[in-house]
């Protein structure tokens, strides 16, 4: 269908003749019909042709022309005119106010009054925070944006998104975090970003004279919580969390969600690499917008996701899993037991936990089976992975059900997570432990045979050298 080109105005005053200035500037052929042979003169532009009408407009014109229809005139004389228009749903009354216009089968021009006015409220609130974040960074020598331990990509994008803010004012904020990265996707990403995103270097702390906790509250460090001025985060509310610059919003699914409407509200520039993190960690902290996404997250994503590098992204979701990895899920793969719709892989001792979550995702892609378990030993510490469809059972109540007693378990419907800590028990015994708390109620026999199974999984042979995949072979 081609754009419109042309409307057809019933009616006069004040307000019509703005709304006809107004389509009229933006390129539309108006044809006007008035009583009013003033408006006629006052709304001269070469893209409207008036006609002067009867006086209580109680008939139609003989050349009357056609759909969409404007009208502006009151309920009474509305309601005469829509019994000669044509039976259609484009006849829209000037004005907001839904209610008197509904029953006379017409619709409001504009969004209502209220909701122009919450918009509205939201921006000036919004770019107040924005004032009262520049201020700070003006009065300070040396700004530092925290991250928590690892951080994640929403940590990061958030972090990142303060520091541009900051950056407006002159502020050169150094972006830290106190943990160590694992994921390769966050290394990448890092990398990417080509910022100075770094491990908190000795003084940095004691040297600031303006410290922001981003995606965290100063209460998660248990031992020493550094002093933030700032605290941005969507994390459940600590009592203890206490700063001159407070916005925690714990129905917002990311912090990016936050810095990103900052951003938007204040008309700060958001460049490629800016809106690639934000995008990234929105999207990682609810999955694509499936898990505890609000209306600001999909706002947010709507505004971020023409700007950013889509193919960097795309990239981004495919490498997760390192070389070596590969070798470890293709044993996991041809070492599985398989009851009923579910599968079970023992891994014995892991590299890293990250064997059973990769292993656990991709088994659960198997026809005919609708939960995963994958266990593993690391760092004298029995892991196990449940992953189910979420239609059939809750594997994070399983988890609970099977290990809690014994150590930490749980998650909810589709992904479940128990670490029983270990004593120095032989590997072999991880495998009567996992059985035995994952079937309380099955025969001697079959759990002896299951039992068996595993552990001679155990005893053959271990996952293929990467290097041995390697073409040409490496040098070595
Ligand atoms: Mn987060």
């Amino acid at each position: 269908m081609r754009g419109l080109r042309q409307v057809t105005v019933i009616g006069h005053g004040q307000q019509l003749a703005q709304t006809v200035s107004f389509l009229a500037e933006g390129g539309l052929q108006v044809r006007l019909y008035t009583n009013d042979e003033a408006m006629a003169d006052t709304v001269a532009h070469a893209n409207v042709r008036a006609q002067v009408v009867d006086d209580d407009y109680a008939a139609a014109p003989a050349n009357l022309a056609g759909p969409p229809y404007i009208i502006g005139l009151d309920d009474e004389a509305a309601a005469r005119v829509r019994t000669w228009l044509p039976p259609i749903r484009s006849v829209f009354l000037v004005g907001n106010d839904r209610r008197s216009k509904v029953a006379a089968n017409l619709l409001p021009l504009m969004p209502s009054a209220a909701h122009y006015r919450r918009v509205m409220l939201r921006r000036l609130a919004t770019v107040r925070r924005v004032d009262a974040l520049l201020d700070l960074a003006r009065g300070a020598k040396r700004p530092l944006i925290l991250m928590y331990a690892d951080p994640d990509p929403d940590a990061v994008g958030a972090a990142l998104g303060l520091a541009t803010l900051w950056r407006t004012v002159g502020a050169q904020p150094a972006i830290r975090y106190t943990g160590e990265i694992h994921r390769f996707q966050n290394k990448l990403l890092l990398t990417y970003l080509r910022e100075d995103i770094d491990q908190l270097h000795d003084d940095e702390l004691a040297q600031s004279d303006l410290i922001a906790v981003v995606d965290a509250q100063p209460g998660f460090w248990k031992d020493a919580p550094p002093p933030a001025r700032v605290v941005i985060d969507h994390h459940p509310v600590r009592p203890d969390t206490q700063a001159e610059f407070v916005d925690l919003r714990p129905l917002y699914g990311s912090t990016s969600t936050i810095l990103t409407e900052y951003l938007v509200e204040a008309d700060i520039a958001i460049n490629r690499r800016l809106a690639t993190a934000l995008l990234y960690g929105l999207a990682s902290d609810t999955d694509d917008l499936q898990r505890h996404a609000s209306g600001a997250d999909i706002k947010a994503y709507d505004a971020l996701l023409p700007r950013a590098d889509r193919s960097f992204l795309a990239r981004l979701n495919k490498s997760q899993v390192p070389m070596d990895m590969l070798d470890w899920i293709a044993w996991g793969i041809s070492h599985r037991v398989v009851f009923d719709d579910l599968i079970v892989i023992h891994f014995g001792v892991v590299p890293t936990p990250d064997v059973m979550v990769q292993s656990a995702d991709l088994a659960l892609l198997t026809a005919g089976i609708t939960w995963v378990v994958c266990a593993g030993v690391h760092d004298d510490r029995l892991t196990v992975i449940f992953r189910g469809d979420g239609h059939r059972q809750d594997v994070g109540k399983r988890a609970a059900s099977a290990f809690a007693r014994i150590g930490s378990a749980g998650g909810h419907k589709t992904m479940g997570r128990a670490e029983i800590p270990l004593r120095g028990e032989h590997v072999d015994a991880t495998v009567d432990l996992l059985i035995d708390n994952l079937f309380k109620r099955m025969s001697p026999a079959r759990r002896g045979q299951f039992i068996r199974i595993l552990r001679n999984h155990l005893h053959g042979p271990a996952p293929a050298d990467p290097a041995a995949m390697q073409f040409p072979p490496a040098k070595g």
